[in-house]
């Protein structure tokens, strides 16, 4: 036994542990050092519209799915406007990807992607983005390289894993972002990705969007560790800890995020803390948590509102803002009009765009 304790205390990674300490925690020190993105009225105002109109695309779906309008699954984004706002805002989108779960309609938005053709496949009709067939969970847009909307937990990663393993192939200077949720970041594939990710450097950006939920299962009933920035350091991944509830910490992360991983310095992990408003989906009555919980966060920690007294002290105007909110709502309320009245599918497009054959 003692031997063996001095064969490993001599061993040389002593070193090598140091170093990893200290990369594990650059980007975290980096990140507390300059936390808010220095954004202009421009950006900001832009932040605030784009926040704004997922937040009354959302609002809208939830009606059209109330009325029997859309089918199937419908999973809202509510409350978390800021991670894709902030993050997607700095990519680089001649050359990065994205690739997420089934809570996916904001980071659509989040590119700017005609509402209508977003509303349109969440009511199945041929002029949605895909072609009506794909629903909420299945959105992809391959010209902004979205590579969707996935319905399994968790296996948005191990493809994102994939992307970046391309991006680094094609020596294309793409970088991938890879969202997911805290539930999800309990599943085996995450960290089968995360080791390969580190051994072959790829350009990846892993995002675990901490709603504080997995369906009805807070994070402290279902992870043994919830500070889920942590969970890379078994594999040399720098963690952030980021507050998903401030659009303008949000970017200041990405920023950082992006020039380590643009250099070809690997992996980075990075937990946007956040909260979602509604139910995990529509069907979910959201039993698990109080009501004072939700109001609490809606009331203190709303990114919208959050970002609506900065442009307030800026010198804006409730009026402007006002006006700006109007404008979103009749947005969304003609993408509600074109994805109630387009056409459904053809009958003969049943089997196009899909696998029918054997494998
Ligand atoms: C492999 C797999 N297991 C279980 C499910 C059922 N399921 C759908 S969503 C979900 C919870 C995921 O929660 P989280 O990752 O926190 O994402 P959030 O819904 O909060 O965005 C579960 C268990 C599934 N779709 N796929
Ligand atoms: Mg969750």
């Amino acid at each position: 036994m003692a031997k063996q304790a001095k064969t490993r205390k001599s061993a040389e990674p002593k070193a090598k542990a140091d170093n990893t300490d200290f990369v594990l925690r650059s980007l975290q020190e980096a990140h507390e050092k300059n936390k808010r993105y220095d954004a202009s009225d421009d950006e900001m105002l832009h932040f605030y519209e784009q926040m704004l109109l997922i937040r009354r695309f959302e609002e809208k779906a939830g009606q059209l799915y109330g009325l029997g309008l859309i089918g199937g699954f419908c999973h809202l984004y509510i409350g978390q406007e800021a991670v894709a706002i902030g993050l997607q805002s700095a990519l680089d989108n001649d050359k990065d990807s994205v690739i997420t779960g089934y809570r996916d309609h904001g980071h659509m938005l989040a590119y700017g992607i005609d509402p209508n053709v977003i509303m349109a496949e969440l009511t199945g009709r041929q002029a949605g983005i895909s072609e009506g067939k794909g629903g909420s969970m299945h959105m992809f847009s391959t010209e902004h390289k979205f590579y969707g909307g996935h319905g399994i937990v968790g296996a948005q990663v191990a493809l994102g894993g994939g992307l970046a393993l391309a991006h680094k192939y094609n020596e294309d200077g793409g970088l991938c972002l890879a969202y997911f949720g805290d539930g999800a970041a309990n599943q085996g594939q995450v960290y089968e990705t995360f080791n390969m990710a580190a051994l072959w450097n790829l350009p990846i950006v892993f995002v675990v969007e901490n709603n504080q939920y997995a369906m009805g299962t807070a994070v402290s009933r279902s992870s043994a560790e919830t500070e889920f920035y942590r969970r890379g350091t078994a594999f040399r991944i720098p963690g952030m800890d980021v507050n998903g509830m401030d659009v303008l910490e949000v970017r200041g992360a990405a920023e950082i995020a992006f020039e380590h991983v643009r250099a070809g310095r690997g992996p980075v992990l990075m937990e946007c803390n956040t909260y979602r408003y509604r139910g995990h989906s529509m069907s979910d009555p959201a039993k698990y948590r109080s009501r004072d919980e939700v109001q609490g966060m809606r009331d203190t920690r709303d990114p919208i509102e959050g970002l609506k007294k900065v442009l307030l002290e800026k010198g804006k105007t409730e009026e402007e803002l006002k006006a700006i909110d109007k404008a979103i709502r009749k947005t969304v309320a003609e993408a509600a009009d074109f994805a109630e009245t387009s056409p459904e599918p053809d009958p003969a497009e049943l089997y196009t765009d899909v696998l029918v054959e054997e494998y």
